[in-house]
């Protein structure tokens, strides 16, 4: 562990600990933040309602509209001259959603990120390929701060240049990188066309984030590369990546830093706060953070809190892998369908790439999907079979199409966009 005093807390002094800084937090947002200050009006709350953690429930969450509505920096909870960064995240529609850090936000985001990047593996000295990507996105300079904190060498190569990234990993043999799962995977695919096989590669650990990957996806990443790889998870308006990560020695579920973080899961209908073990909406507090504290962010991801002991000795819970995002969910003649559903079944089968892509159509009321994938085989036979697991596996019927490797689109270094919603067109 990096931070073993923290990270190891007694379950008895994290809660004190969270209900403190939730207080602390809550009556920082009712004097500062108009918009916290008229949410608590219209329910009848004052901060010192927050007597327990349980009394969090009643509170109201915030949302990315809210975000926006109140653009640029409206929810700060702070004067101007004190914010010392400000990052954005592109949304597809309309304005970017603006996040403020101060000085304790920027320390907080490094000690976070810090704490995941020795999760995943990575240790003191070590060379550290960073190919998030750098600017207002928060993965780049965020995994950055944390890789120093840490006492890495970091490589700052940001998304993109592929042909540069093989380079630099043969010459300046990285130990650990850090890019998104679908990148890693254009990566390794450019690093075994330059000749070189999972064993030539330095590299030993990988730390996987900012888009939905299926743990397929991952045995598929580290035959390829030769490495251990976790799920680091995070969004900017919380803080940006390090809100969790996996351990390598255990890889099963990301230790949320909940003495930053207080996580619950909630129905996505309701709004009600569901057990551990359930899936639902991760909605999550920015605990410490001071320029733009967060009560409540309804992330839209449906994970759930892992309820087993874990093999570390962490007293803070675990998150499962993300299915996906609530607004990625496909609802295909009443069948629920995340696209990392339709990675599984193709990570389990041979013949076929691990690269992707679903569209959407609409005939009459009917909604059909086709699952595009990647092959040398032309086998109509192929085809069947693939229809046939994922009727299985999923419970639907999709069209299957083959296409030549090389052909589906690739990551150039951010998000890979899976799915092409045709629906709403002619
Ligand atoms: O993606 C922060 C980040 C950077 C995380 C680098 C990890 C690594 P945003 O651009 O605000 O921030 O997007 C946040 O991305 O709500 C999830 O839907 C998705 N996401 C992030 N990490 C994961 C993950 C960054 N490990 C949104 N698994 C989140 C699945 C993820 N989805």
């Amino acid at each position: 562990m990096f931070q073993p005093d923290r990270e190891a807390m007694p379950v008895a002094q994290l809660r004190e600990h969270q209900l403190r800084h939730l207080q602390a937090m809550v009556a920082r947002q009712f004097e500062n933040v108009p918009f916290y200050q008229r949410k608590f009006a219209e329910l009848s709350l004052k901060p010192g309602d927050l007597k327990t953690l349980d009394d969090l429930k009643a509170f109201p969450f915030t949302r990315k509209t809210d975000l926006r509505d109140n653009y640029p920096t409206k929810l700060c909870a702070t004067a101007p001259e004190n914010i010392r960064r400000i990052h954005a995240s592109s949304g597809t529609t309309g304005k970017p959603t603006v996040v403020a850090y101060d000085e304790n936000d920027l320390n907080v985001f490094r000690e976070v990120v810090a704490r995941s990047l020795y999760a995943a593996g990575g240790r003191p000295g070590m060379v550290f390929h960073n190919a998030y990507g750098y600017g207002l996105f928060t993965g780049g300079l965020g995994t950055d701060g944390g890789g120093q904190r840490l006492g890495l060498c970091t490589i700052p190569v940001s998304g993109g240049g592929t042909d540069k990234q093989v380079q630099l990993i043969q010459d300046l043999e990285p130990e650990i990188i850090a890019c998104t799962p679908s990148y890693a995977l254009v990566l390794a695919e450019a690093l075994r066309k330059s000749g070189m096989k999972p064993g030539d590669i330095s590299l030993k650990y990988a730390v996987l984030g900012a888009e939905p990957w299926s743990n397929k996806a991952r045995v598929e990443i580290e035959e390829k590369l030769g490495l251990k790889a976790t799920n680091i998870y995070g969004l900017s308006e919380v803080i940006g990546p390090g809100v969790s990560n996996e351990d390598a020695q255990e890889q099963y579920g990301s230790y949320l830093w909940e003495d930053h973080f207080y996580p619950e899961i909630v129905d996505p209908e309701t709004g009600e706060v569901l057990p551990d073990g359930e899936y639902g909406v991760l909605v999550l507090s920015s605990m410490t953070r001071t320029a733009m504290p967060i009560l409540r962010y309804w992330t839209g991801d449906i994970t759930r809190l892992i309820p087993e002991e874990n093999s570390t000795g962490r007293s803070m819970r675990r998150m499962d892998q993300i299915r996906g995002r609530s607004d990625d969910l496909i609802i295909l003649r009443g069948v629920n369908v995340y696209p990392t559903q339709l990675e599984a079944v193709l990570l389990g089968m041979g013949q076929v790439s691990p690269h992707y892509h679903v569209i959407l159509t609409r005939t009459g009321l009917m909604d059909d999907l086709t699952f595009q994938v990647e092959t040398e085989s032309e086998s109509a036979a192929l085809k069947k079979e693939i229809q046939r697991c994922v009727k299985a596996q999923v419970g639907v019927s999709v069209n299957v199409e083959l296409h030549v490797p090389g052909s589906l689109p690739r990551s150039e270094g951010g998000k890979l966009k899976r799915v092409t919603d045709l629906r709403g067109e002619r």
